[in-house]
């Protein structure tokens, strides 16, 4: 039985179109996948608010909540949960030069009405979260924007959330890159900045993707522990990645397996999930996968998180202290690598 309770979101079984190539799988409908999630072992589904109510801008705010209750009693019929939901500010023609941090004036007003419309939906699903994947906040053209202000309008739209919903809290999923080149708010570090320079702190942090960090060059299980460090892990995303390239969202641990170890280990060791937060899978399947494989990634990254949760549980912490007390790391090492390998 495992410690964690999971989350995903409906974006993470998808048709496989990619920056060079068409589709490869057919489209899913919402209800199939949710009840399929289910099955799988997920507790909570993970929300952009144009998932939750799809052509978002043909509605108004009331018939938004309409919609949206209609997703809640599709969460009802399967006993799930929704963990967040996050203002999907990259694929509207008002985002293209970005949400809140654009140049555009009616662009950011657009943003603070999705932000707004988000904390509406979340109202509606049940849940406190909002998420904060900044996709295209930050610059193509070093020039085009300055730093300062961007990050100034940043907190400012922060603020104006904490303002507009007295309960909600923001979590801003840090990423350096991608498909922005220079990010406003690229690493745990900045996230707690930006934080604590927002009007009420205690309701802004952060969520860790483990694929985010490691393309800022960064380990994510540092990450996650000098953001619980500072009582602000409020959400994760684990997925893996090969290197610093384009953002691959693998299933976890397939990649760097030690590295996936140690996330969960420090998720454990901080108590993370003892105020209900889940463990949210950000993973994507490959391209090349058949229809019939579409939940593979999720049910193979399930078993491998539950099977290093189990490994965890079994790391000798006497055996480390002695290690330490004779700073023989290289010991220490090889027993983390032959409980991995299974020799332990
Ligand atoms: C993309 C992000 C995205 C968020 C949700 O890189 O991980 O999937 O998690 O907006
Ligand atoms: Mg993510």
């Amino acid at each position: 039985m495992s410690r964690f309770k999971y989350s995903v979101g409906p974006w993470n079984v998808h048709e496989g179109a990619d920056a060079y190539g068409p589709a490869t799988r057919e489209t899913i409908p919402f209800e199939e996948k949710i009840k399929k999630f289910k099955e799988i072992g997920f507790d909570a589904i993970q929300f952009h608010d144009d998932d939750a109510v799809p052509n978002i801008n043909n509605y108004t705010e009331e018939e938004i909540k309409v919609e949206a209750k209609k997703v809640k009693d599709l969460l009802d019929k399967y006993d799930l949960k929704a963990e967040f939901v996050a203002p999907r500010l990259w694929f509207d023609p008002h985002t293209t030069d970005g949400g809140f941090c654009s140049n555009s004036a009616e662009d950011r007003e657009y943003a603070m009405w999705r932000a707004y419309r988000s904390i509406d939906i979340a109202n509606v699903l049940g849940c406190d979260k909002i998420v904060l994947w900044l996709a295209r906040e930050g610059t193509l053209c070093y020039e085009s924007k300055s730093p300062v202000e961007a990050t100034n309008r940043l907190i400012d739209a922060i603020n104006k959330m904490l303002d507009y919903d007295k309960n909600v809290k923001i979590l801003i999923e840090t990423k350096p890159n991608e498909p922005i080149d220079r990010s406003v708010c690229p690493t745990m570090g900045h996230c707690m900045a930006i934080s604590a320079a927002t009007k009420d702190p205690s309701r802004v942090g952060g969520l860790l993707e483990s694929a985010h960090a490691m393309l800022a060059g960064l380990d994510p299980a540092s990450e996650i522990g000098f953001a619980s460090a500072m009582g602000k892990l409020w959400g994760v995303h684990l997925n893996d990645q090969n290197g610093i390239k384009y953002d691959q969202d693998k299933s976890f641990g397939v990649e760097n397996l030690r590295a996936a170890f140690n996330q969960i280990k420090v998720l454990m060791e901080t108590g993370f999930g003892k105020n209900g937060e889940y463990i949210g899978l950000d993973v994507k399947v490959m391209r090349t996968q058949k229809q019939e494989g579409s939940y593979q990634h999720l049910e193979n990254s399930l078993k491998i998180a539950k099977a290093l949760e189990a490994k965890a549980e079994k790391f000798d912490y006497d055996f480390q202290a002695k290690c330490v007390a004779e700073r023989d790391y290289e010991k220490l090492e090889m027993y983390v690598m032959e409980l991995l390998m299974g020799l332990k």
